[in-house]
Order: structure tokens, then sequence, then C-alpha cells
């Protein structure tokens, strides 16, 4: 296989002069990441309408925006891996070929520009200074991307000058286009590390560093390279003494990564205390000592804002108080954000995200509606969020959405059984992406619209990673979400998840009792640290169950779903669902 064809440092003024030539922008503008900056683009986005201001009084230098109703959350039925074949994106991704790409979505570039201005913004993914930090370069004619990409990279100066030190960057070039869904394309080259987004200014779609680079780039780059790129938070659990351990957690889109990552310890009087690495991506590599090492490529938080209120995510509600654009939420009279589960009851006048009077039927705020805020604002952060060399990841933790079948929490019992946990992982679908709500979907690792390539090869490299590190991370699998016969959640959730991560992290130290289950080992009635939280044996017991039937029932849907990878599917994982099942007999 041909080997990446990286574009180098001296390309960026040539690729730069070629796409304004092809986007004939009014003029070209290139960030440097400074206050002025800043300000001057936030001026210019108040005068056009691009950002509403809110009330400044209360929450200074924060504003709404307000996307296109046809544009409110990744699309994935238009995202696609421009591999070379389609082996190489697999079975669970869109694939178009490179040069179809060039011919359908080139053409749209073509002057789409115009009137506009087009702004080169070079942005570092990770750490200033850190090996594994990766230099980009977003070219795009969204003032609104251009403010959002301030808060979630390092973008500018520092970018540049990690440039000049080694070289290489990769190369993402974003237009509006005309906003229609008919012509909205998100492609990646894998090849060439490049990214083609138009027709979408929202989110993952068009923060090209997240989604498009962070996780579908970069993983192909990590692929080849040994490492991993992962849809997971990083948080630091503090144990009485002061001793400090961390764990990774890959949950699917709008399924608890910020709430866990900024959780607040209720057992915080105990020593037990948990702060914030990263809420969405991790970067891991193998150290010396053989443990996995990981880096927040990050610099901001693109939070979902339904739900998130003082008692559910305190820390979020003090990050987001200021220097905050907010997108699709409802407005106050006052000119306050609002979103459904912020007060207990909703105010007396309020817009809706799309500037109507709200009346009471329907949603306020849109059900993907976010926060964009700085990391560092956030209270819970950890003194190592931004290590250089990362925080080397004691557990992995996988979970969705699932009303029914899986229990609260279990261990995986080895690499190779955590990674067929992994990767058959389900969830019910939620409003992060465009299509329906609430449906059981296979999403292994929480990766499906994210992992840019074969996803069989994908798990063969974790296996390989596995083998590879002396020490790797256990796995486990949560879920927060299971319902009684009422449709109620049987579990608080979270500040109260931190009782799972404890007995986490004793399983990690060989402690905790468990009890051998045909999925893994889950924790004995009694295991879990239930100190002053009112859950009843009775409670408790529905969230360890097992269902005969309902596991014999996912397992025939996974063995569906492996069947479409054909002969490229891991043997090893094969074995481990043959094993699983051959337990439930
Ligand atoms: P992305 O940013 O889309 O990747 O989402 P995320 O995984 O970071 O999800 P987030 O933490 O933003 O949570 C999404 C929704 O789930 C919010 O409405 C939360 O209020 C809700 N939620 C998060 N944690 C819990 C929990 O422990 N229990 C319950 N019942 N709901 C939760
Ligand atoms: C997700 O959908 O997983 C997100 C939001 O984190 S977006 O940036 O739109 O992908
Ligand atoms: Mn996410």
């Amino acid at each position: 296989m041909a080997g990446p064809e990286v574009r180098m440092h001296n390309d960026l003024a040539k690729w730069v002069e070629d796409t304004a030539r092809i986007t004939r922008p009014r003029r070209v503008v290139w960030c440097d990441g400074s206050e002025e900056e800043s300000a001057r683009l936030i001026e210019g986005t108040l005068d056009d309408g691009t950002l509403v201001p809110l009330r400044q009084d209360l929450w200074p230098h924060c504003y709404l925006h307000r996307s296109n109703p046809n544009d409110v959350a990744r699309t994935e039925h238009l995202t696609f891996i421009c591999s070379d074949t389609p082996q190489a994106a697999g079975p669970t991704n869109h694939w178009m070929a490179p040069d179809e790409a060039r011919q359908k979505v080139g053409p749209l570039f073509e002057g789409a520009m115009k009137d506009r201005t087009m702004y080169v913004v070079p942005y570092l993914m990770g750490p200033p200074g850190s090996p594994s930090s990766k230099v980009c370069v977003e070219i795009t004619d969204s003032p609104y991307v251009v403010v959002n990409m301030r808060v979630m990279t390092r973008m500018g100066k520092v970018a540049l000058e990690h440039l000049e030190r080694n070289g290489e960057f990769a190369p993402g070039l974003h237009s509006l286009g005309d906003l229609d869904p008919e012509r909205r394309f998100i492609c990646h080259f894998p090849e060439e590390r490049l990214i083609w987004s138009i027709g979408s200014g929202y989110g993952g779609n068009a923060l090209l560093g997240k989604k498009c680079f962070a996780l579908r780039i970069a993983s192909n780059i990590a692929h080849k390279e040994g490492w991993l790129a992962e849809h997971m938070l990083i948080l630091e659990l503090e144990q009485p003494g002061g001793q400090k351990d961390y764990i990774a957690a890959a949950f699917p889109s709008a399924c608890g990564k910020t709430n866990l990552a900024m959780l607040v310890s209720p057992l915080a009087r105990l020593g037990y205390r948990v702060r914030t690495v990263g809420d969405d991506i991790a970067w891991l590599r193998i150290g010396e000592d053989g443990r996995l090492w990981a880096i927040n490529p990050e610099a901001g938080f693109f939070g979902v804002a339904p739900g998130t209120n003082d008692h559910t995510n305190p820390n979020a509600m003090a990050t987001i108080r200021q220097n905050t654009v907010f997108t699709n939420v409802a407005m106050t009279e006052d000119g306050q954000p609002w979103w459904e589960g912020k007060d207990p009851a909703p105010p007396p006048r309020m817009v809706d995200w799309q500037n109507k009077l709200f009346t009471g039927s329907g949603h306020a705020a849109q059900p993907n509606s976010r926060y964009t805020t700085p990391a560092h604002q956030c209270p819970s952060m950890s003194a190592s969020w931004e290590s250089p060399m990362g925080v080397p990841i004691s557990a992995f933790i996988f979970g969705g959405r699932r009303s029914r079948l899986t229990p609260l929490v279990y261990q995986s019992y080895s690499w190779r059984h955590g990674v067929f946990v992994a990767a058959t992982m389900g969830s019910e679908t939620t409003a992060a992406t465009t299509g329906e709500v609430g449906v059981v979907r296979r999403d292994p690792m929480a990766m499906l619209p994210f992992c840019g390539y074969n996803m069989a090869d994908y798990w063969d490299h974790w296996l390989d990673i596995g083998t590879r590190a002396k020490n790797p991370p256990a796995i486990f699998h949560v879920n927060w979400f299971r319902r009684d016969s009422d449709g109620r959640f049987l579990w608080p959730g979270f500040g109260e998840n931190v009782r799972v991560l404890l007995w986490i992290l004793e399983r990690t130290a060989g402690k905790a009792k468990a009890e051998e289950t045909p999925i893994g080992w889950v924790p004995t009635p009694n295991a879990l640290n239930l100190d002053g939280l009112d859950v009843s044996p009775q409670t408790m017991k529905e969230l360890l169950h097992l269902d005969g039937e309902d596991w014999k029932q996912e397992l025939s849907d996974v063995k569906l779903f492996f069947e479409k990878f054909e002969d490229r599917l891991p043997e090893a994982v094969e074995d481990e669902r043959k094993a699983v099942s051959e337990r439930f007999r």
C-alpha cells in the first residue's frame, strides 16, 4: 500500500492560493488566534446576525447562534470515506471513490465563497509541545466556524510554530455552500489526510478538527503508526490519600461522556474526587511502561445543552457562564439562554431556537443544541489535562443507552473478551445525528460514525494493541440508562456514577466483589458503595439482572452484524462470540 501523501509546510501557501482561485472569495484572512482578532470576528458576526448577544451582565461574552433548521446535527448518510477501495472503508462506512468525489463534490466549491471572506485557520490538535499533537489547517467561509475553532482547538500562532518545527499539516476545506442538503457532503481522503466539507455549518460537519480529523483521519494515521484515536472522555479519579488513576470511556454521541468527565463526586468528603482531562476524544499511545497514555486533542467542549443543570452538571454550568457560544438554544425574554432541563420550570416568556415565541408545545431548545466553551474555564480540569505525554489509563469503559438488557456495570474477562464487548456494543440512537431517535444500533467502540477505515481491521488493530501493550487497561461496560417497567431510569446517574467508577477502580486493583456470569464479571448485590444513596436492594437487583432470552436475541443480532465483515472479521472476536453464546446455552 502506498504511504500517505503528507502535505508539507511549504505547500500551505500554494494550497491556500489554489483554493482561493477555485472558491473565489472577496478576501482572504489568515487567523492568528489573538484576542484582537477574536473581538473583530465577533463584532462582524454580531453585525451580520450570525451571533446574537445574550445578556452580557449575567453571561459575559456569551452569544447565541441559530443554525439553518435543516442543519442541526451531523449527517452520517452524507459523510464519506474516500479511500482507494470500498474494502478499505468497510461495510459500516459510506464510501465514495476519490475520483468520483473530485468530480462530484469538487465543482461545488467553484465560486462557493463568492462575496464571502475566506478564513485560513491553522490549528493544533493536542497540547502545545506534545509529540502526539498534530497540525491542521481549515479553510472556511463561515465566521461561526472560526469563532468555534478558536475555542475547540489551539488556533493560530502556536499551530504555525509546530508546523515550523515538523513541517507537515493536514488540510481541510470547508464551505457553507448553499446549505442545501442535496449539495451537502463531508468527504475524507485518508491517503492524503485531506477533508472536504460543504453544505453544512454545524458541529462535527464543519468544525473539521473534531470528528473529521481527530477521529476519521486520525484513526487511519493511528492504524498505520500503532496508536489509537478514540471517541472517549478521559477522567482523573482521586482516592483518599491522593492517589490518582485515569479512566477513558467511550459512549456514543449524547450518551453521557461530558457529564461523566465533569462529575461532581457525592463521596468527595471521603476523599473520592473526579477531575476532567477530556470530554469527547482521546489519542492513546503505548508508553515505555507498557501502559496506554492518553491525551485530549481538544481545547474546548462542544457539549449537549439539554439536560445540563446545576444538579446534573454544576461544572459545565460554571464553565459556560462566560466566553461561550450557544447554538440552537432558546432565549428568555431578558436575553438568557435556556434549554429543556435547565430549570425545573420553563421561564414564562421566551423564544424557541428558531426565534419564535415559545407556546409550550414541542421543544424550546433544539434537542441537539450545544454550547462551545473553553476547557480551561472548567473548575474540574485536572492539573494534567495538558500534559504533553498524556495520562496513563487504568481502565476503559464502554457503554450505550439500553432501556433493557445490559446491567449497570460488568467487567470483561480479558483484553480479547473486552474487545468483543466493545465491538458489539449497542445503543439507542440520539439527536446528535439526523434520523430516528431511540432505535438500537450496533455502535462498536462508539466509533460507528467515526472510524475512518474498515471496522474489522480496526478490531484487529485493537487486538494488536493489547498484545503489544504489556499492561493494557482493564475493559468494562456500563449502562446508566436501564429503565423499569414504567419507563423510569432505574439508576440516578450523573454524580452517583462515581460509585460505579470506584467499583471499576477496585477491580483493576484485584479487589471488589464480583460474580462470574456469561457476559463477564458482574458486581455482587452488595459490592457497590451505596453510602448515602437511596437505591433499594430490589432496584439494585434489577440493575444487575441478566435476562437469558434477551441476551440470546442480542447475540443473534451480533452474529448477523459480524457476517457483514466476511473474511476480514478477526478470528479472535468471532471466537469470543461463540464462547459467550456457549455460556448462555
Ligand atoms: P456528545 O457530545 O454528543 O459526544 O455527547 P456526550 O456523550 O458527551 O453526552 P452528554 O454527557 O452531553 O449527555 C447527553 C445527554 O445524556 C444529556 O442530556 C445528559 O443530561 C444525559 N445524561 C448524561 N449522563 C447521564 C446519566 O448518568 N444518566 C441519565 N439518565 N442521563 C444522563
Ligand atoms: C458527537 O456527535 O459525538 C459530538 C458532537 O460530539 S459533533 O461535534 O457534532 O460531532
Ligand atoms: Mn462526541
